[in-house]
């Protein structure tokens, strides 16, 4: 899968493209990420990315031109990629759409700065619109990073243990049971003695209880669209009742 980052800050993903899963998925040749500076698609002498807005109003616009050029230079050698314009007005992005992108091999990202971009650019080669999330953010490097990490975790290779993508929280629709390493007691606090026990039913049985738990404490919202057995049913229903008595969680 190929990325090819467009932004006037080249050097944000310098360190996050240098270690870890997109590192090693670089290395392995998984993916492949090219970072483009914009002010190398300006024509003016002053190489200016940005302008003021017609119609007045504060902070700046970024122009049409060294955006649009860079886009259609790289469709030009590239002719299945698609564009991917990260921005507060788009598609909020979660993992099925991550899903759903990993399916096709080649996303120019374009990562807006300052006020904005000029609405041209989405008219001219804009394919797709994302957003990360209601918070507010200066520009569309962090996002473009969510991104690029997202979907090449459905790259076969990129994570790890092959299993461990479609096992991971949110995939399976419910938050994640805790988790121990040594030592069993720590500052007074133990290790759940089912975890200890060596008894593997007993210890899935365990975990999925306490992912139940969870999910219902923190994101009871989750458990509308997860499938859930008969048992996890009896279950969440147990710390309903349970809740009920204890007047708290
Ligand atoms: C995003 C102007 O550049 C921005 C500013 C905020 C922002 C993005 C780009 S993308 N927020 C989001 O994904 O929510």
């Amino acid at each position: 899968m190929t990325f090819d980052l467009l932004t006037i800050f080249p050097a944000i993903f310098t360190s996050p493209l240098a270690e870890s899963l997109l590192k090693k998925a670089q290395d392995k040749g998984l993916i492949r990420v090219r970072v483009h500076n914009l002010r190398d698609f300006t024509q003016d002498k002053h190489r200016m990315t940005d302008d003021y807005p017609y119609g007045g109003g504060a902070g700046m616009v970024m122009k049409p031109e060294p955006v649009i050029r860079a886009v259609e230079w790289i469709k030009e050698k590239n002719p299945g990629a698609k564009s991917v314009l990260l921005t507060p007005q788009g598609e909020r992005f979660h993992q099925r759409l991550a899903k759903e992108m990993s399916g096709h091999n080649h996303w120019i990202l374009i990562c807006g700065r300052y006020e904005g971009l000029d609405e041209r650019v989405r008219l001219a080669v804009v394919d797709r619109e994302i957003s990360i999330g209601d918070y507010i953010l200066t520009g569309g490097e962090v996002p473009a990073l969510v991104f690029i990490e997202a979907l090449s975790r459905y790259i076969p290779g990129v994570v790890g243990c092959g299993k461990s993508v479609e096992e991971d929280s949110f995939s399976q629709g419910l938050l994640e049971y805790p988790q121990y390493t040594r030592p069993p007691v720590f500052r007074e606090m133990v290790v759940p003695e089912v975890l200890l026990s060596g008894n593997h039913a007993q210890i899935e049985r365990w975990r999925r209880r306490e992912s139940l738990r969870r999910t219902w404490q923190r994101r009871p919202d989750l458990l509308e669209k997860a499938s859930l057995s008969a048992e996890d049913k009896d279950f969440l229903q147990e710390l309903k009742n349970q809740k009920e008595i204890d007047g708290h969680n």
